[in-house]
């Protein structure tokens, strides 16, 4: 009886249904529900078109003649590739491999630490979906492709309205001979806190079903704050990548705290850990080719593990600093595609490519192959105009700072968005007196984001680091700062300082054991149970579960707007940000074999409600979307 008021509903069945006809009508309750996922998605484009993305809005749009990215062929099948060692021998056979063959091995970025240093990681999986199936049949000989992790996991939930989860399992099944791998912030996760224990195991239980290198790091370089998220990955046979985060200088005399003893015999730590690979992360770009050459040599020869070394362009040297890795014997490096790389991204993987040509460490990879998969993804990078930084060339500056490569252009927007725009080499100059006040750390997310906290509240009151660390002058903390002092992201060497430590802490105690020793473990059922009620009794699964549990106020909200708009993430770029013109027509694949094709017929006038109707054809049926005005 209730679908069949639902279906005589004169509003239902003049087709005109707006969400706030549904949330006007409470007794239309199970309506919501009922709206197949073709309405839903109509519902998105139409409110995108006549009310914008708000995440676009006084944005630079694209360029007219910005082409629509056509994914190059696929020559022939995939090859066997790094993925097939792993499955059959095992990782430390792929360990073994590694040091005992002598081409300089890579890893494309591109999907990860590419487009989250240039377009504050908001490239959208349909974009990396397309293209990996030319990745897996035209580059087979590559390391690994990293694709996950890092911030990838919040902003896919927070901003592009899509499952992290199942960006990796379409990921996954396009490249089965390729090695996937993903960004992993130890016992914070992919988020910017400690979780307990069990909340981190479980995560990279999920995680091993799509995975298979972990680069598993800590933003203070405490080795103890890694292990529990090493031996899980140990624990999945997957490939523990334990990794030296580099900041500093080596040569230089005056940073003789992270000096060439603290890294070896961090790499000897991590190794004991259990790592099958050495990880070097140098995520601002810091490492110079002299020191390079001088660091890899002493971390082969004391650590004895495969290196893999990664690094940021910001300076303009990476491709130079990768060059001298590579003489001095290290294993495997990060490259990112020519149209993603340079600035605060990798190094060009066609110039390093080209640079070994014809030499003892040639990489084997097909040039041709990364220009075509370059092309596509220039294209694919003109539809997120709103999102380029405006960096316009690389800057030495940062050996000043030393931000990593991920949170150079994101604080430049909050500083955008403070009135601090016109005042950014005081930023960047009081991030490095915050980062000495700090007692100088390691500086990757979350530790950098605290540092950057501190420096643009410094900036914008007025404080120096003289004033902030005199007793006598009162300074409102912001919350991150309090949060480290206290201990909840591990311990830096050799701790903080205690002057800015008692200043923060106003004399409470600091916690100086591992954060996760203190949490206690959270009951998974217990969870599942609540969301799923939270959610009207749907099934929540273990990809939900653990998308939850590392962000529940983002997750819940993502799923509410997923009832309302339903499936976008097969939306082109385009449509996803800007919505549809007239005229235009375009193709969503909602589901295998389930086409949506969408044609904009016409966008009405802003009626006495504030309203808007816009005329659609779906699959060849006239549908009419009411949505508010909204602008
Ligand atoms: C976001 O949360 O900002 C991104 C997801 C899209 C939300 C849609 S866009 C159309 C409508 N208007 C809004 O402000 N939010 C929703
Ligand atoms: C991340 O943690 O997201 C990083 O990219 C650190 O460099
Ligand atoms: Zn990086």
């Amino acid at each position: 009886a209730f679908v069949e008021n639902l279906l005589k509903h004169p509003t239902f069945l003049s087709n005109e249904y707006t969400t706030k006809f549904i949330d006007t009508t409470p007794d239309l309750f199970q309506f919501k529900k009922r709206r197949d996922r073709g309405t839903k998605v109509l519902t998105y484009i139409a409110d995108i078109t006549v009310n914008g993305h708000p995440e676009t809005r006084d944005r630079p749009m694209p360029a007219a003649e910005a082409r629509a990215p056509k994914p190059p062929a696929r020559r022939g099948e995939p090859r066997m590739g790094t993925r097939n060692l792993l499955e059959q021998k095992g990782p430390q056979a792929v360990a073994d491999w590694m040091k005992a063959q002598r081409q300089l091995l890579i890893t494309d970025t591109t999907m990860r630490d590419g487009h989250q240093s240039l377009l504050a990681t908001r490239m959208r999986s349909i974009d990396m979906i397309r293209v990996a199936p030319a990745y897996a049949a035209n580059l087979p000989q590559l390391f690994s492709v990293e694709c996950w992790g890092g911030a990838t996991f919040d902003v896919a939930y927070r901003f592009l309205q899509e499952c992290p989860w199942q960006r990796l399992r379409d990921l996954r099944e396009a490249m089965p001979n390729l090695m996937t791998q993903m960004l992993l912030r130890g016992a914070n996760g992919v988020g910017y806190t400690n979780y307990p224990d069990n909340v981190v195991r479980e995560f990279v239980r999920q995680a091993a079903t799509g995975i298979d290198v972990f680069r598993v790091f800590d933003s203070l370089n405490w080795v103890e704050n890694m292990r529990v998220a090493m031996d899980a990955v140990v624990e999945q046979n997957k490939i523990c990548e334990g990794t030296i985060c580099y900041t500093g200088d080596i040569l230089n005399p005056e940073r003789a705290k992270y000096d060439l003893k603290y890294y070896v015999a961090m790499g000897k730590q991590l190794r004991d850990a259990g790592a099958h690979v050495l990880g070097l992360k140098d995520m601002a770009g810091l490492l110079k080719p002299a020191a390079a050459k001088v660091l890899i040599r002493a971390l082969k020869e004391e650590v004895g593990l495969p290196i893999h070394f990664h690094t940021h362009d910001t300076a303009g040297i990476a491709c130079a600093t990768i060059l001298a890795a590579s003489e001095a014997g290290v294993d495997a490096v990060d490259c990112a595609m020519d149209s993603f790389s340079g600035n605060t991204s990798q190094a060009t993987l066609g110039t390093v490519v080209e640079a070994l040509r014809h030499t003892d460490r040639d990489t084997g990879l097909d040039v041709k192959a990364i220009r075509e998969i370059s092309d596509y993804f220039e294209a694919v990078r003109g539809q997120y105009a709103a999102f380029e930084s405006g960096l316009q060339a690389p800057a030495s500056e940062v050996y000043l700072h030393e931000m990593p490569g991920g949170q150079f252009t994101n604080l430049k927007a909050q500083a955008r968005s403070m009135g601090l725009e016109e005042r950014w080499h005081e930023v960047a100059q009081m991030y490095a007196d915050v980062n000495q006040m700090f007692g100088d750390i390691v500086k990757v997310t979350p530790s950098s984001k605290v540092v950057g906290d501190m420096a643009l509240m410094m900036v914008s009151q007025g404080l120096t680091r003289a004033q902030v660390e005199d007793p006598k002058t009162d300074v409102a903390f912001p919350d991150s700062v309090v949060d480290m002092m206290r201990g909840n992201l591990g311990q830096p060497p050799g701790g903080f300082p205690t002057a800015i430590l008692t200043k923060v802490l106003k004399g409470e105690a600091p916690n100086t054991e591992r954060p996760g020793a203190h949490l206690p473990p959270v009951d998974l059922e217990a969870v599942r149970a609540q969301v799923s009620k939270e959610l009207e009794g749907k099934e929540v699964d273990d990809e939900d579960l653990n998308g939850y549990l590392m962000y529940p106020k983002v997750f819940m909200d993502y799923m509410g707007r997923h009832r309302q708009y339903g499936p976008v993430r097969t939306l082109p770029t385009r449509t996803f940000f800007y919505g549809m013109e007239p005229g235009e027509e375009i193709a969503a694949e909602i589901d295998p074999g389930k086409t949506l094709e969408i044609r904009c017929q016409a966008i009405g006038e802003t009626d006495e409600n504030g309203e808007v109707k816009v005329f659609f054809e779906l699959n060849g049926q006239p549908r009419v979307i009411r949505v508010p005005n909204r602008l």
